[in-house]
């Protein structure tokens, strides 16, 4: 290569991981660094005959692909990740964890941390394994290997390490919640029979809705914000094209978020988890002026008088009235009513990403239910009436269902794919419920595997930990997925557990020193996708489905490994080096992911090679597959749902046989306010004491824990707002009518807190908000101000409830709960807490690395 010559490769940049969920770009190199990063033009190597694009024709107009990529925006600015200064750059070893002496777990996310060479940390990691699986017995290794990230086949992003551990004879997972939908998971599957919005019937929804639907409702869904690190621009395309045909959007969420500024006809805001009050006084709106379809609710569905019984207040002497939901929800009855009416005359589709914060939050499975039933009792699969996926095209099952035309081919990377794969050996625990199982001393209980994806019935039956046969308690945890403090529920609670003397040795395999890399005692530097080769997929974005050869465009940073390179050595220092890579080179899983990619009989390796890409065409004929639920619709018989009747069942057969006691989650759909688990509302005393909601959503600037120290976005005042001390705080919305009374003016330092701790942000004035309610985004990269109670930069997960979903429900909670609102003095704080305050940081990039190495 000659100096100053551009070199270009193609990637797959998004953040869903597991292979899949790539939007393939275009990198351009020069000397060795990273230029640019652009869409890949599909018609750079194909024809578009040969791509056959799709197109929807309807009211006069067309929508259809474009014949470049059309990546998340946050990949473009991906550079700034790869070279960020928090990138880690060699093995570390807490300074006061000793193997052989003193390992100080209390010390964990507080003492620092030494340089050590990749020999010394391999073998300590292979020697401590050893030990604890021989003391202990082989499930005493926690691996955490779930979670999303950067779109890597061969090289991870999670689980490398369960194949090494498969090796040693097995090991205790962290199953992966269905987080992204809990409410439909724990709630909505026990109505329709299937897993989550989108992962059921999606076949053509795209052209069914530009066909016949009238008003989409975008209830908790942000389609401009959950795509710039998803799916990509598909998204907000299509929002543009549904207003251009004529069809009304109307958003139903607390914030005027990014998709309602620019999409919507109407914002309709609620209060954060109250959707199930408004979701029932627009079914007795319905009962009572006669305006749902009797006719589908005789023939397609189960249990629908008890459930009007109990809207009607037969059941409890309260009917569900607008009057009576307005008081809870914030909507006022008039709209109530004036929504019910249109949706019940006009065809409507409801559209979500996965739902939003409703379906994660306290007893979400309710509102996930009665979404189901309020469609159902407007003809679900009616043209027109359905449910739209506005993310995630192509994820895990949905492959023949995608909105988008049925492909031809459906390209995967399994064959080259290292990563966890959603199966579980012989000891689990569910995420949600780690820190419980870390620190408490009696064996735990749960229902269900929690992974997404698995069958109705698993969810009743009883599993536990310790497990019976063979299962014993954790003692090392190997992490490749270091967010739990930031990103899951309770992370106060999860800091306590991760400084527990149980746990006798952490290791963490990450590129960038941040989150639960703190509590690590070993941890080794990765680097990210750029810096290796690899084969990848685009299932996800919308347009065409294809596979692509990833090159190699910078050296590895640094002393940094991919995670595959990093187990490996593990691998080695065990003598199970041969058997963990199968003998395969690099180049040889490549091959090997192409030949099992599906697409090996279309072209031959050496042309696939030569061109780095294949589009996989357009199938004939996709326009006639029934969409959505039509064939339900149509004939009830022919295509019933799994639950136990076939039908949609408001009354759920399944809770009352298997669950008949639980108040928490009762075979009809109910709004629940507070109970045994949760008193999150404002309707309980404890709304005294901290008396806003939150709702804390997608961050907009990051994905998850992903992005948070990117350059580029810091300087714009919805991603971080610099507070008086220079600091770039986490931004907190706030309505003004509450600033006002709470004496907050734009750029104040703040602190939501309650019983399980605090954290600061910086306030964001802004009737974007509704009053009542803050909204701070999650996944702030955590800056303790005393581990376990306090934080600095807004990750606001540190506080949200530990307790699931609710008590046979493992799911996580982590918004719509109860918070006080406060300005903060912070030169007190600094007084009080020094040595916090005293750590380096740069405001383009947060706390830097080497407030963590010593000599750094
Ligand atoms: N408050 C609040 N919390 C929520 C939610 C919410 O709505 N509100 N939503 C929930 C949902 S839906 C989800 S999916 C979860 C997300 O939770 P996770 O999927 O666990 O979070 P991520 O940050 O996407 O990714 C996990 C970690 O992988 C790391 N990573 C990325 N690429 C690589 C790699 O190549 N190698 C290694 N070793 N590591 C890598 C990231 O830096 C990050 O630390 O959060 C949940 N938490
Ligand atoms: N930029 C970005 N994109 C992402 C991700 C990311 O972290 N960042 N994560 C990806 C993942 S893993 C997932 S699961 C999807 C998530 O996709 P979603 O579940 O759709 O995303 P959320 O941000 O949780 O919620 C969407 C909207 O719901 C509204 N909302 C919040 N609380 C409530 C409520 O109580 N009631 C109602 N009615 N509305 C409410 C808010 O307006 C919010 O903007 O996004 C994916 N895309
Ligand atoms: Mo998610």
């Amino acid at each position: 290569m000659e100096k100053g010559q551009i070199q270009t490769h193609i990637k797959g940049l998004g953040w869903c991981g597991f292979g899949i969920g790539s939007n393939s770009a275009e990198v351009d190199v020069k000397d060795g660094k990273i230029l640019r990063i652009r869409p890949l033009h599909f018609d750079k190597e194909y024809k578009p005959e040969e791509m056959k694009p799709w197109k929807i024709k309807a009211r006069g107009k067309v929508f259809e692909p474009t014949m470049k990529s059309l990546i998340p925006p946050f990949s473009m600015a991906y550079k700034k990740r790869v070279y960020s200064p928090n990138r880690i750059p060699y093995p570390l070893k807490r300074v006061d964890w000793d193997p052989e002496g003193e390992r100080n777990p209390q010390n964990r996310g507080k003492s620092k941390f030494v340089r050590i060479s990749w020999d010394e940390a391999a073998e300590l990691i292979a020697k401590e394994l050893k030990r604890v699986q021989s003391t202990y017995g082989p499930c005493s290794v926690l691996a955490q290997a779930d979670g999303h990230g950067e779109t890597k086949a061969i090289h991870g992003p999670h689980g490398c390490q369960t194949g090494l551990l498969e090796l040693l004879g097995g090991y205790t997972v962290q199953a992966r919640n269905p987080d992204s939908w809990e409410g439909w998971y724990w709630g909505a599957k026990h109505v329709w029979g299937q897993d989550p919005v989108g992962q059921g019937t999606q076949t053509n929804l795209w052209k069914d809705v530009a066909d016949n639907s009238e008003i989409l409702l975008f209830w908790g869904c942000d389609p401009e914000t959950t795509t710039w690190g998803w799916s990509g621009q598909q998204a907000s395309r299509l929002c543009y094209w549904f207003t251009e045909i004529g069809i009304k959007s109307i958003y139903v969420c607390p914030d005027v978020n990014y998709g309602a500024a620019v999409h919507a006809d109407k914002w309709i805001p609620v209060r954060p988890n109250t959707d199930a009050a408004l979701q029932l006084a627009i079914a007795y709106t319905w009962i009572t002026e006669n305006t749902y379809d009797k006719g589908f609710i005789e023939t397609h569905t189960h249990g629908f008088n008890q459930f009007a019984d109990y809207v009607l207040g037969k059941e409890d002497g309260l009917p569900k009235t607008p009057g009576w939901a307005a008081e809870i929800c914030g909507v006022p009855s008039r709209t109530i009513k004036a929504l019910a009416r249109e949706w019940a005359a006009r065809a409507t589709t409801i559209v979500h990403c996965n739902g939003g914060s409703y379906v994660r939050a306290a007893y979400s499975s309710e509102p996930g239910r009665l979404e189901v039933c309020l469609l159902a009792m407007q003809g679900l699969g009616k043209p027109g009436r359905n449910q739209l996926k506005m993310i995630e095209w192509g994820l895990f099952n949905m492959f023949d269902q995608i909105p988008h035309p049925r492909p031809e081919i459906l390209p995967n990377v399994e064959g080259a794919y290292h990563g966890w794969y959603f199966t579980i050996p012989k000891q689990f625990i569910p995420k949600t419920l780690v820190p419980e199982a870390i620190l408490r001393d009696e064996p735990i209980t749960w229902y269900g595997t929690t992974i997404a994806g698995f069958p109705r019935e698993d969810q009743f039956i009883q599993y536990k930990y310790p497990a019976d046969d063979g299962g014993s308690e954790i003692h090392m945890i190997w992490s490749d997925t270091p967010c739990w403090t930031t990103c899951w529920s309770g992370g106060n609670n999860m800091i306590k557990a991760l400084r527990s003397p149980k746990i006798e040795f952490v290791v963490i395999q990450h590129p960038w020193l941040e989150n639960d890399c703190l509590f690590a005692d070993i941890i080794l530097p990765i680097n990210t996708k750029l810096e290796e080769q690899d084969i990848s997929v685009d299932v996800f974005s919308g347009q065409f489905n294809h596979i692509f050869h990833e090159g190699q465009c910078i050296e590895p940073l640094y002393e940094s490994k991919s995670d595959y390179e990093a187990v490996c050595e593990v691998a080695k220092k065990l003598g199970l080096y041969e058997e963990y890579t199968k003998g395969k080179s690099i180049e040889d899983w490549i091959k090997a992911g192409f030949e099992t990619s599906g697409v090996a009989h279309k072209i031959s390796y050496e042309e696939f090679r030569e061109k780095d890409y294949y589009m996989i065409p357009t199938a004939e004929g996709w326009e006639e597959d029934q969409a959505g639920f039509s064939p339900f619709y149509n004939e009830p018989e022919v295509n019933p749902l799994q639950t136990p009747t076939g039908k949609i069942e408001f009354y759920a057969t399944g809770l009352e046989e298997f669950f008949p006691d639980d108040k928490e989650r009762q075979p009809i759909p109910k709004w629940i306010p507070f109970g045994e688990s949760h008193q999150e509302s404002l309707l309980h005393p404890r709304s005294e004491k901290y008396p806003f909601l939150i709702v804390s959503n997608h961050p907009r600037w990051r994905v998850h824990a992903n992005l948070d120290d990117v350059t580029w976005f810091r300087e714009i005042e919805t991603c971080k707002v610099k507070g008086a001390d220079g600091y770039m705080y986490e931004p907190v919305w706030i309505n003004p009518v509450d600033a006002e009374e709470l004496g907050i003016h734009k750029g104040d330092i703040v602190k939501l807190f309650n019983e399980r701790g605090y954290v600061l942000g910086g306030a964001y004035i802004t009737e974007r908000i509704m009053p009542g309610v803050v909204y701070q985004d999650h996944g702030a990269r955590i800056d303790m101000i005393v581990p376990g109670e306090s934080d600095r930069s807004g990750a606001n997960n540190l506080i949200c409830p530990t307790m699931t979903t609710s008590k046979n429900c493992a799911g996580e909670v982590t918004s719509g709960y109860l918070v006080g609102v406060a300005k903060v003095d912070i030169n007190e704080l600094k007084a009080q807490y020094p040595e916090a305050f005293a750590k380096k940081y740069d405001p383009n990039a947060g706390l830097v690395v080497d407030s963590w190495i010593i000599g750094g």
